[in-house]
């Protein structure tokens, strides 16, 4: 028999796709319903639910909220049976509350699980984020660079003109700037209202169109993209954005001591990590959840960073009840 490689267990690759699919199949019951609360909460019922069934000694570092904020999937709470490897857990059980109770394109429910001490236990503040796909020279962009600087030196890497890039930035008015400038450069801008985890793995697959992710959304989401390009291939950069000494504070309380850093992937995410993405509307990614005349059908992506394995995962499930259980 081969020797047991060190690291994550591949099985767990497929438990985790069973969480993120059922978070999604029963927030989905609630889109389009302008419940945002209800929608998340499904969610975090499932996934929470569906996680201390799993042999796992696992401990929340990106989750819903500071103990005294949210009641499940709290920063610090353990989830699993405690019976198997010790490892953290990043999650956002419904990426895009406002986009289901909506009904709009790209919510998802995501997870990141890695090696314990791997992940960046980041505050739930802003962070200045940039990412592309894989494939470019490493530094090719830098967050420190002028944002027309970094169109241009991408689409010189991707032999095209500026006019042929795509970049995908949140619509909000603190962005007023970074677009005037994106577009200055002659490149296209995809906005999005929300979900800007789907927004940086766009830029890891060409059918989107998207090129580049950049600007300022939450830190907790950008800990989670960077968990996910680790696997399936990109280049990322972050720096927590903390305006007020209690946001300082409580970047400080996770262990944070330079506010100022420019983290990379690797620091965000690293070690050996496995990272799920259910669907739940219908998204660039992602396929959202459908009601068939056999069952359910589920859309899933489960990537691991030891192997570098991207698997996409259509799933029919016959009966419906067994979700509500
Ligand atoms: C993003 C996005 C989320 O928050 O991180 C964004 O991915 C940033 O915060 O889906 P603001 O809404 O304050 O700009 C969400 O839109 C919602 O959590």
């Amino acid at each position: 028999m081969a020797a047991k490689k060190a690291g994550l267990s591949r099985m767990l690759t497929l438990e985790l796709t069973r969480v993120t699919e059922r978070a999604a199949v029963l927030s989905s019951m609630l889109a389009g319903r302008g419940d945002e609360k209800a929608a998340d909460q499904a969610a975090v019922d499932a996934m929470r639910r569906e996680l201390n069934v799993l042999d796992i000694d696992g401990t929340i570092v990106i989750g819903e909220g500071e103990r005294d904020e949210a009641p499940m999937l709290f920063i610090g709470e353990k989830v699993g049976t405690g019976k198997g490897p010790k490892v953290d857990i990043a999650l956002d059980p419904l990426e895009g509350t406002t986009l289901t109770a909506k009904s709009m394109a790209n919510a998802m429910a995501v997870l990141a699980l890695a090696e314990g001490g791997s992940l960046l236990h980041a505050p739930d503040t802003y962070m200045d984020k940039i990412a592309i796909g894989g494939g470019y020279p490493q530094g090719v962009v830098d967050l420190d660079a002028k944002p027309a600087d970094n169109i241009r030196a991408l689409a010189k890497a991707k032999g095209v003109d500026p006019r042929e890039i795509t970049a995908c930035i949140l619509d909000r008015p603190r962005h007023a700037e970074l677009i005037r400038a994106v577009r200055e450069s002659g490149a296209r801008i995809a906005l999005i209202s929300d979900g800007d985890i789907a927004g940086v793995i766009a830029c890891t697959e060409p059918q989107t169109r998207i090129d580049i992710y950049m600007g300022t959304g939450g830190a907790p989401e950008g800990v989670l993209a960077a968990a996910a390009l680790r696997c399936i291939g990109g280049q990322m950069q972050g720096r927590l954005v903390t305006q007020s000494d209690e946001q300082k504070a409580r970047a400080a309380k996770m262990g944070v001591t330079d506010f100022n850093k420019k983290f990379q992937m690797e620091e965000m995410a690293s070690g050996d990590v496995i990272f799920a993405a259910t669907g739940v509307t219908d998204g660039w990614l992602l396929e959202g959840i459908r009601h068939v005349p056999k069952g359910i059908t589920t859309h899933s992506v489960v990537m691991r960073s030891s192997t570098g394995t991207v698997r996409w995962v259509k799933a029919l499930h016959p009966s419906i009840e067994k979700f509500e259980s």
